[in-house]
């Protein structure tokens, strides 16, 4: 019997200038670049053992047995690539404050791709792991780097990845989570994404749109300018949900306190403090802002909203092994 193991932690991220449709399923090819601040407070540990006394893979979350269907596909790659049969099992633990409807496939699989990767002997190059997580979610493409990350669309399977545009992020900028719902969203990310493309007569402005969003929002992030930045976020956030209600059958991911949340910041920029939202496959919200402000901010969220439903996060690391 032969067993060889690896343990790797990777933080979650979310989009600021957002990834929404594939023109590659199989390989997980996004239509547009995208653009994404990694968070210190939301991630994943996995560890990954290969036994050769196993019979199949096996996958736990969270101590709890679960079906390993789509991570035995992403193991097939890494077993492809280091040229072995070995079976694997597969712990993953989500570190997310109160179950917080955060957890994500991007943490899940920049993890999961470092610590196969490893455990399969091979030692892959960042960019290398990066393509790697992209075959497990498209997200994760953008979680083996910390701070903020650019995944560049590519034409095949070798030239999509992210490159780091500033990993150690040494400006004052943190997001705050409004968690509304903690329930599993009825369209999936990738249901969703697949009807956007097929059936919304916006799409192709959506994506030429968001080519110039990407390139503004790297110049803001170079400048450090807060207020560009957010304000693209925003509104390319809505250009993605105004994807999903120009789609057949339309859809949404909001729920009424989504919009509420909305407001407030919009009130709050009303009165000279600089904060904007973004909003992913889910009701949500997220608030971009600086440290000196959060204070406030939270305050002012707590007129609707309980203390425990906003959770504060800050630019975080790239994907590194654990023991
Ligand atoms: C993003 N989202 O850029 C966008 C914005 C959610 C909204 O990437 O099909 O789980 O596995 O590649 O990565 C969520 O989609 O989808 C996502 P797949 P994924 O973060």
């Amino acid at each position: 019997m032969t067993i060889h193991q690896a343990s790797a932690r990777a933080h979650t991220n979310i989009a600021l200038i957002k990834y929404w449709g594939k023109k590659d399923q199989q390989l997980i090819l996004p239509m547009n670049g995208s653009l994404s601040l990694t968070l210190d407070h939301f991630y994943t540990d996995t560890t990954v053992v290969f036994d050769s006394s196993l019979k199949a893979d096996q996958f736990w979350l969270d101590d709890q047995r679960q079906s390993a269907t789509k991570i035995s596909r992403f193991l097939d790659l890494v077993r492809q690539r280091s040229e072995q049969k070995t079976f694997a099992k597969v712990k993953s633990y989500n570190h997310v404050p109160n179950a917080a409807g955060l957890a994500s496939s991007a943490s899940a699989f920049a993890a999961l791709a470092l610590a196969a990767s490893q455990a399969a002997g091979l030692n892959l190059s960042r960019q290398a792991l990066s393509r790697l997580a992209r075959r497990g979610s498209g997200s994760a493409t953008r979680s083996i780097y910390g701070g903020f990350a650019e995944w560049l669309p590519g034409t095949t399977d070798k030239d999509s990845y992210a490159i780091p545009l500033q990993e150690k992020v040494d400006w004052d900028i943190e997001m705050i989570a409004v968690i509304i719902n903690r329930q599993q969203k009825k369209i999936s990310s990738r249901q969703g994404m697949e009807r956007v493309v097929e059936t919304s007569p916006y799409y192709p402005a959506w994506v030429k749109s968001t080519q110039a969003d990407l390139l503004k929002a790297k110049k803001a992030i170079q400048a450090h300018d807060l207020i560009l930045l957010g304000e693209l976020a925003e509104s390319n956030a809505l250009r993605m949900h105004a994807l999903n209600l120009s789609a057949r059958p339309p859809f949404s991911y909001f729920e009424p306190q989504s919009l509420v949340a909305m407001r407030l910041v919009e009130k709050l920029r009303t009165r000279g403090i600089c904060c904007y939202y973004t909003l992913d496959a889910g009701p949500n919200v997220k608030v971009l802002c600086a440290h000196k402000d959060s204070q406030i901010i939270k305050e002012t969220l707590q007129s609707v909203f309980a203390p425990d439903q906003l959770i504060e996060a800050f630019p975080g690391p790239g994907v590194q092994l654990i023991n």
